[in-house]
């Protein structure tokens, strides 16, 4: 987004030309007539916007062993046995649990390595996204 200031006769105070954020555009301050003349200062506002992000969610079920679940957990998410361990007995006890939080490509990518994973093993493990 752009923010128009525009300013007679004027040369900015708060920001010279050399200033990034700033531009002028137009004749500029002195034309050489003697007479006033009128700048347009552009200012330009640096704008970073935060990605969008994504759990995935592992969900319990009765027949994928517990071990094959902290095998994808240390497999696809990083997790050391520990971590993977305490990850697939909350999903166990609870039904539901937080593998980890991605942007949407590569929490989708996640998704699809689990349940390709699990299908190949014949295992209905079930993985999914979920916007935060
Ligand atoms: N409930 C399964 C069992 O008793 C273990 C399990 C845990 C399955 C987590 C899926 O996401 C899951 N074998």
């Amino acid at each position: 987004m752009l923010q128009r200031i525009l300013m007679s006769d004027s040369v900015p105070a708060f920001a010279g030309p050399t200033d990034p954020a700033t531009r002028m555009a137009g004749e500029g301050g002195r034309s050489g007539s003697g007479s006033p003349t009128t700048s347009v200062i552009t200012k330009v506002k640096p704008k970073t916007k935060r990605p969008n992000l994504y759990r995935v969610l592992i969900l319990n079920d009765d027949y994928t062993p517990m071990e094959f679940v902290v095998h994808v957990l240390e497999k696809f998410f990083q997790m050391d046995v520990e971590a993977a361990t305490k990850v697939m007995l909350h999903v166990h006890h609870h039904g539901i649990g937080e593998c980890g939080v991605f942007t949407y490509e590569i929490a989708e990518t996640k998704v699809t390595q689990v349940m390709d994973f699990a299908r190949k093993h014949q295992h209905p493990l079930q993985c999914v996204m979920e916007k935060k």
